[in-house]
């Protein structure tokens, strides 16, 4: 069976829950305590879809005001971008949106955009209503997924839809679609397990 190696990256403000959502998508685990990611940190995953196996190679990104000058390193070349929010802050919603503007702007042509709201098990103080979020992911054909790291729902669902819109290739022997591929490694990343 074919591997590909697959570059997403995560974004979102700092707090909506980016590395517990990388936690348990690739160590099934949450930690309450998670420490803040300074830089990047980096897992890898590899799943079945169809013929192949993807191998996601994630950076999960820091949310701070001052990394965001590096988000350029960990889009660039990435097959999906995560973009986090957190369904009970309003302000994450619209730096989502921020996002979404910048990856058109400067992000790959092509790039798979999944939308997740994260931390649906607070749903009695929620404050961004789930038809908005779906309306506009809508708007710009993104998936849109609502998910719990803390209890384990839809963080599987979440890669498992990725996967599936990302086109298969049309000769497996070979992986010659390059923007598909990891080709630079950011400079300034910590490796952090959680
Ligand atoms: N209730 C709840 N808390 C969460 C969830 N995901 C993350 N958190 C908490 O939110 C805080 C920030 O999480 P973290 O993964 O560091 O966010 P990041 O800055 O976006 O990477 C931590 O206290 C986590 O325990 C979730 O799904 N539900
Ligand atoms: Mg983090």
């Amino acid at each position: 069976m074919a591997i590909r190696e697959l570059k997403v990256c995560l974004l979102g403000d700092t707090g909506v829950g980016k590395s517990s959502i990388v936690c348990r998508f690739v160590q099934d685990h949450f930690d309450h305590n998670i420490s803040p990611t300074i830089g990047a940190s980096f897992l890898t995953k590899t799943v079945p879809c169809g013929n192949e196996l993807h191998k996601f190679l994630i950076w999960d990104t820091a949310g701070q005001e001052r990394f965001h000058s590096l988000a350029p390193m960990y889009y660039r070349g990435s097959a999906a971008a995560v973009i986090v929010y957190d369904i009970t802050k309003l302000d994450s919603f619209q730096t989502l949106k921020k996002w979404v503007k910048e990856l058109k702007e400067h992000g790959p042509e092509g790039i798979v955009v999944a939308i997740a709201g994260n931390k649906n098990d607070l749903g009695d103080i929620r404050e961004v209503p789930m038809k908005e979020a779906k309306e506009f992911a809508e708007s710009i054909a993104a998936i849109f997924i609502e998910t719990s790291a803390r209890n384990a729902v839809n963080v599987e669902e979440l890669f498992q839809k990725i996967s599936k819109q990302i086109p298969p290739l049309e000769n497996p022997e070979v992986d010659s679609n390059e923007s598909f591929k990891l080709t630079q490694q950011p400079v300034a990343s910590t490796r952090r397990c959680c």
